[in-house]
């Protein structure tokens, strides 16, 4: 069984513990991805992906899984072989920095990436600041061309943007411009394309682990 921490939310202080974050993991040389998106999105099947392609690179990377409850999303990672840790925060809608401290502290890792799944939400966890060096959200093809438009303050919030599922583009009839247009309203993040089902539809893994490696190395 993985270890599994329960988050009791502490209101109002979590800039401050969001600082002192980002002061630990300057010290352990460790870059904190947070990896936003909606239920289903394709978060896990995305992260899995990119944390293989780093180890290929020699880059260590460990994933804090955030959930309202169950540990499916860690088990997968600890079956592969990562270090791996997960929150359950019983009904709250996202993460915030003072749990994302106790995970980390468990977890008892430096010199690497650590990937924070946050939960699947559109909303709230733009509003949490969790001392991160990263922001991704992963935006899937089903879940339509429009999200841009409607969840301004998650897509302004982003530092990249993780398109999922483009093997199923034709299928739902997403239009890539259309959504690009709106992301560039409100945000000059790069998109990169990806799919966990066909090289051919999407290879955008390299390339955001490109991105990573590249903010990794800057720390
Ligand atoms: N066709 C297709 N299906 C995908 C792709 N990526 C993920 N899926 C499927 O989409 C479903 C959800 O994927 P997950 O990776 O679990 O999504 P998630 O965002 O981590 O889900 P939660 O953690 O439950 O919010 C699963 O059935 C995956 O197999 C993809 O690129 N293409
Ligand atoms: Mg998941």
């Amino acid at each position: 069984m993985p270890e599994v921490v329960i988050m009791k939310e502490i209101k109002g202080r979590n800039e401050e513990y969001a600082e002192a974050n980002r002061k630990k993991l300057a010290k352990d040389h460790v870059l904190m991805v947070n990896v936003m998106g909606a239920p289903g999105a394709g978060k896990t099947s995305f992260l899995m992906a990119l944390c293989k392609e780093l180890k290929a690179r020699g880059i260590r990377s460990a994933i804090i899984e955030g959930d309202l409850y169950s540990s499916i999303d860690t088990d997968d990672f600890v079956k592969e072989g990562f270090y791996s840790l997960q929150i359950n925060t019983v009904g709250e809608c996202h993460i915030d920095a003072n749990v994302v401290r106790q995970g980390y502290d468990k977890l008892g890792f430096s010199d690497g990436v650590v990937f924070v799944e946050n939960v699947g939400n559109l909303i709230c966890p733009a509003e949490f600041d969790l001392g991160e060096g990263l922001r991704i959200i992963t935006a899937s093809t089903p879940e339509g061309d429009d999200k841009p438009y409607k969840y301004v303050p998650m897509y302004s919030y982003v530092d990249a943007v993780v398109l999922t599922k483009c093997d199923l583009k034709d299928a739902v009839g997403f239009d890539t411009e259309y959504f690009t247009k709106g992301l560039r309203a409100v945000n000059d993040a790069p998109v990169f394309e990806t799919s966990a089902r066909s090289v051919e539809s999407a290879s955008g893994i390299g390339a955001i682990a490109d991105l990573v490696e590249g903010e990794y190395k800057k720390i």
